[in-house]
């Protein structure tokens, strides 16, 4: 059993209270290491060690230029140990090894691009309309930024935190999801010897429903990133707003992937399988909901059916795995449960239906891709986020139609659009109520390009040039350069 222990103010520590908890391996729902299991005195100390930091010089006071510096060594780190994390988050998570290679890889990206930005972070002069006065603004960190992320892609999601809010000249007090911390603290590591000053990025584990909440009302914390589920969201927001403090919230969807007559079939049929079996559907943006056009129904559904069943399940380590395990035991209850009430629904079950128990999948944490179809608009398993290999199928008879169900749903995450009409792909990404809008494409994601969710999905945008706004705060200076004191008791 490997022991980790978490990073505040510098140092590797266990839990004030000496406790810590087991994470388990989802293939092999064995335990495999220990985590530190923080309690609110835990917490007390990372953010007075992230308050501290900030007011620091040595990192209060550096150029906007030497945190793009900072960042870039962590790049340059990440890259190296990118296969090696990989292998950390599929041991951890189940996340399938060809999966995270590629998205560790990629992630470097985020630095660099966010280390580019930090030093051209600009104030304006104001042509301010009084005479006498000079008036510019000036862009400043936050403060401690609190990063509340999940299981499901457990570093993406907090990168999307991470580097901008560094790179504005934030400190970090970051809590990862208890069902994923070890690929958070070996990233610790990162931080440390990419020569970050101490206290800048600490790592608090432990378990939500008892350190959240402490770590979100906290007073020394000044905003608070979240991912998570939308009732979890929720609280978060509510308990922000008390001591008055800006989140962001990414809180997940009901995304549809809407299939027009004049798709190419064979694209929208990986478009739609990837959107809701890649990562056994545990994504945010899972295209949990496919919308066919009635008059291609038929041959669809059975195109979509024969390619699901080809989806090898099993191991996650193996590199031709396409679906894996379910991250965490409560999911896959969560997951089964939603497949009972699609069956007590009258949705028509197509394909799967049931836990996965085939010789490959050993004693895993494994649903079988499961595809509802004559799934109507108004029942559970086409409004509410399952997050697992479950796609509820719609028909639909004109775009109008399609329109309305597909924003049907109190989500705004993401849609995707089959089509080849150029008219009908522009109408549809102006008239979904969604964040992000694929057109014959699905899951595509970059560090330049802004995400986030419409309605109940979230609030704020994370990636692209305007995430790094969301940490930092305008002030406005003025400067008497008059010379004449005018009248203390008339407002200039
Ligand atoms: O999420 P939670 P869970 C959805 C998905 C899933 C459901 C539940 O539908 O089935 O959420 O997953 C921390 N104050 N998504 O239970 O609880 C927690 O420790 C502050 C969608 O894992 O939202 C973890 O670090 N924080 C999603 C983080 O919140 C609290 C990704 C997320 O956990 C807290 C994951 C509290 N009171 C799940 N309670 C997406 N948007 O992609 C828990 N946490």
């Amino acid at each position: 059993m490997k022991s980790y222990r978490m990073l505040i103010g510098g140092e590797w520590v266990d839990a004030a209270s000496g406790q810590s908890f087991e994470t388990e391996n989802p293939f092999t729902g064995t335990a495999w290491a220990t985590i530190p299991r923080a309690g609110t005195e835990d917490v007390d100390r990372a953010a007075q060690a992230a308050r501290k930091a900030f007011e620091d010089p040595a990192w209060g006071q550096i150029s906007a230029t030497a945190r793009g510096a900072l960042l870039r060594r962590f790049a340059d780190l990440l890259a190296e140990n990118a296969d090696r994390l990989a292998d950390i988050e599929t041991r951890d998570n189940g996340k399938l090894i060809a999966e995270m290679r590629g998205q560790l890889r990629y992630m470097p990206q985020w630095y660099h691009y966010f280390a580019g930005l930090a030093d051209k972070v600009e104030g304006r002069v104001i042509p301010i309309d009084k005479p006498g006065v000079f008036n510019f603004t000036r862009e400043e960190p936050l403060g401690v930024v609190a990063a509340i992320t999940p299981w499901n892609s457990p570093l993406m999601l907090a990168t999307w935190k991470l580097a901008p809010a560094l790179a504005a000249g934030n400190t970090v007090l970051w809590k990862p999801s208890e069902f994923s911390s070890a690929s958070a603290l070996e990233f610790g590591r990162l931080f440390e010897e990419s020569g970050f000053p101490p206290g800048v990025v600490n790592i608090v584990t432990g378990f939500g429903n008892e350190i959240g909440s402490h770590i979100v009302s906290h007073p020394q914390v000044d905003k608070v990133a979240f991912t998570g589920g939308d009732a979890t969201g929720q609280s978060v927001y509510e308990l922000a707003a008390k001591s008055i403090k800006p989140v962001t919230l990414e809180l997940g969807g009901k995304s549809a992937n809407i299939v027009f007559e004049d798709a190419v079939l064979d694209d929208a049929v990986k478009g739609v399988v990837s959107g809701i079996f890649a990562a056994s559907g545990q994504t945010c943006i899972a295209g949990s909901r496919a919308l066919v056009h009635r008059s291609i129904y038929p041959a669809f559904v059975e195109a979509l059916v024969a390619f699901a069943k080809t989806a090898r399940i099993g191991d996650p380590s193996r590199d031709d795995t396409q679906v894996g395990p379910i991250t965490t035991r409560p999911q896959l209850a969560k997951v089964l449960g939603y497949i009972d009430i699609a069956k007590a629904e009258g949705a028509t079950l197509a394909l799967g239906g049931k836990r996965a128990t085939e010789a490959a999948c050993g004693d895993g944490w494994f649903v079988e891709p499961t595809i509802f179809t004559d799934v109507s608009p108004d029942m559970r398993i086409a409004q509410e986020e399952v997050f697992g290999p479950v796609l509820a199928v719609i028909p639909f008879d004109n775009d109008e139609e399609a329109i309305a169900i597909a924003n049907g749903t109190i989500y705004g995450l993401a849609a995707g659009v089959w089509t080849q009409s150029i008219a009908r792909a522009l109408t549809m990404s102006q008239r979904l109520r969604a964040g992000t809008v694929w057109v014959n494409t699905y899951r595509a994601v970059s560090y330049m390009s802004p995400f986030g969710g419409f309605k109940r999905s979230g609030i704020g945008r994370e990636s692209g040039l305007s995430a790094i706004r969301e940490y930092l705060q305008e002030k406005s200076v003025w400067i008497d350069i008059s010379g004449n004191v005018p009248n203390p008791f008339v407002q200039r």
